[in-house]
């Protein structure tokens, strides 16, 4: 087969940017011998370094430029059709035992796995120009920022990288010299893109991670799932911090009081589009804006929780976004984006289903073959992508970044649920939220590989994330609640309640500002609510539904509706979730499905 990735020779002044650090000058020098690459190209994240890859990946058909009017600074990357959304089941993590991997992830042993991969790594990047990357995840002077290297062999991931992290020079400099400072290693290589070959290992206690075989998003991109959630779920649980699967918007009332909220949704349920919120005509004077659209990591300071997003960029599903779904992304992806797997116009721009206005006549589709809007196929993968800076995003939070992180008045946990969940229900306390979280489900998507559709346990939105065993992770967020005097309120929201004959009851998207407007009045103690068996939960006039079309009182209150029976099901299913997970949950949330079983009784 081809090599997906032939070297390129960068003239003087580009790709010799070493760093002084000599751990990092003697690890790269252990994958060099192990991996034989043609040469080796130490990033700085400049502009001109940037334009040079471009350049030598538009030559390479690594991208395709699109139409300079229609899309400036923006290209077009497509991704083997074998390799085009996370591979859960061939992701690991490698600690001693298994006991620490816990029941939720795949478990490999460290030794026999590093083994494994060096022999795929031998001789792996023979030819092809081996990558340097530096970066760092969160602010630069913030306590919890962290310093990763990826040493990879695809000029799409230094390009997405640099857009994804805070990327070269600036982590060089952080790093310094000592070679006792803690960063983290990871090694990527496309070897030849075959599934068979693909693993994506974490090695905690080593703090390195090892992606092979693949080319795609959160498989390869080590700043993101691997190293921010993983093994920063893992270092979280260490050093006294959280690490979590969640967007961090700020919310301003036309009286100009902000609060913070996190909010946890599994893959493709729509975080960014919930972290770039534009309030409906009705909610004039109000403002949300973005500090994290994915990953937030929070600390604790004056016995509240504060979050800084370590990331530098959105990393987000493509199909469905439009003008009237998310208007700040599509501004966001106006220039300076690198999308994945989308279709090519006749006129050099992108699309996608769900895109505003008409399909065009003729397209090129995510696997380069010519598609038509009669074709049963899509045009666009449905875990396309685009990487976008988040410097673009119109509604950028101005704390973003502050070091210190925003304080998190409220966290909000969401699924994908036809049925059983209300709109919005709010936890009694820390702990029943953590219950709340631990059991929450949703309809499974296009992010992961795998069947589409199908309703799974999805604790905190950490199933496919959590770098330890989840019990202790359980533990960890139990703990964390008892250190917080001031702990943000905690709720659960479900956008996708249908109707008896299959139809979503809640419009979604700018109107979920109705949702979040309760959330923080009930933050401040402004609103009510009726006390329920799940939770709290808004009657009717504690939300506002003027101006709010489309949806019926009756809709309403089956939106608001506990069914007796669904939840009789529902606890059961987490008494199950619970046992399959074999003994390691803590016994404070056994005892709140008790407590749940009984106040439904
Ligand atoms: C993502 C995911 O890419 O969760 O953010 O899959
Ligand atoms: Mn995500």
């Amino acid at each position: 087969m081809n090599n997906p990735a032939p070297a390129i020779s960068p003239p003087a002044g580009i790709g010799d940017h070493k760093p002084a650090n000599q751990a990092v000058l003697d690890w790269v020098h252990e994958i060099e011998l192990l991996t034989q690459p043609e040469n080796i190209f130490w990033c700085d994240g400049s502009e001109r370094e940037n334009d040079f890859l471009i350049a030598e990946s538009l030559k390479q058909n690594v991208l395709l430029k699109l139409n300079e009017k229609k899309a400036p600074r923006s290209y077009l990357h497509r991704s083997n059709p074998n390799d085009v959304a996370r591979v859960e089941q061939f992701t690991f993590i490698c600690t001693p035992t298994k006991a620490e991997a816990g029941p939720t992830n795949n478990w490999s042993e460290p030794a026999e796995t590093y083994s494994k991969l060096q022999g795929l790594l031998k001789g792996a990047m023979r030819g092809r120009t081996m990558f340097v990357v530096p970066y760092i995840m969160g602010p630069p002077d913030s306590p919890l920022t962290k310093i990763g290297f990826e040493i990879t062999d695809s000029k799409y991931v230094v390009l997405s990288m640099r857009i994804m992290t805070r990327m070269g020079e600036i982590a060089v400099k952080r790093l310094g010299s000592d070679p006792k400072a803690e960063w983290n290693r990871g090694v990527h290589s496309l070897l030849d893109v075959n599934p068979e070959r693909r693993f994506i290992c974490h090695f905690p206690q080593d703090n390195t991670i090892i992606s092979v075989g693949s080319g795609y998003g959160g498989n390869v991109l080590l700043s993101k799932k691997c190293l921010a959630l993983r093994i920063g779920s893992y270092l979280a649980r260490k050093q006294g911090w959280l690490a979590e699967h969640m967007l961090i918007l700020g919310v301003e009332s036309p009286a100009g009081k902000k609060h913070y909220v996190a909010a946890a949704f599994p893959s493709a349920c729509g975080k960014t589009n919930f972290a770039m919120l534009i309030p409906p005509k009705h909610f004039a004077g109000w403002k949300v804006t973005t500090v994290g659209d994915d990953i937030a990591w929070m600390q604790i300071r004056d016995g509240r929780l504060w979050a800084v997003n370590p990331e530098n960029g959105y990393f987000g599903v493509v199909p469905g976004t439009s003008c009237k779904s998310n208007p700040n992304a599509m501004k966001s992806i106006e220039r300076d984006t690198l999308y994945t797997n989308v279709a090519l116009t006749d006129d050099g721009d992108v699309w996608w289903e769900g895109k505003d206005g008409a399909p065009p006549k003729h397209a090129i589709d995510w696997r380069g073959n010519d598609w038509t809007p009669d074709l049963k196929e899509k045009a666009a993968h449905p875990n396309s992508r685009f990487a976008t800076p988040m410097r673009n995003n119109p509604v950028l939070d101005p704390q973003v970044e502050d070091g210190n992180g925003v304080p998190i008045s409220a966290i909000i946990f969401g699924g994908r649920r036809s049925d059983t969940m209300p709109l919005v229900f709010q936890a009694f306390d820390w702990e029943h939220g953590t219950y709340i979280g631990s059991t929450m489900a949703s309809e499974t998507t296009a992010a992961a590989t795998g069947a589409v559709g199908q309703v799974r346990r999805d604790p905190m939105a950490m199933l496919p994330f959590c770098g330890y065993n989840i019990g202790d992770y359980f533990r960890h967020w139990l703990e964390t609640g008892k250190r917080l005097t001031d702990p943000p309120l905690i709720f659960h929201v479900n956008w996708f309640r249908k109707s008896a004959d299959g139809k979503f009851l809640w419009p979604g998207f700018g109107d979920n500002m109705r949702v979040l407007e309760w959330i923080i009045d009930r933050c401040d103690e402004r609103i009510g609510a009726n006390e329920s068996a799940i939770g709290y939960i808004p009657r009717m006039q504690d939300l506002d539904l003027d101006e709010l079309s489309g949806v019926t009182p009756n809709q309403m209150r089956e939106l608001l509706n506990v069914n007796a029976e669904e939840w009789q099901k529902e606890i059961s299913d987490h008494a199950k979730f619970f046992a399959s997970l074999g003994g390691v949950v803590p016994k404070e949330l056994e005892k709140q499905r008790e407590q749940l079983a009984a106040r439904l009784r």
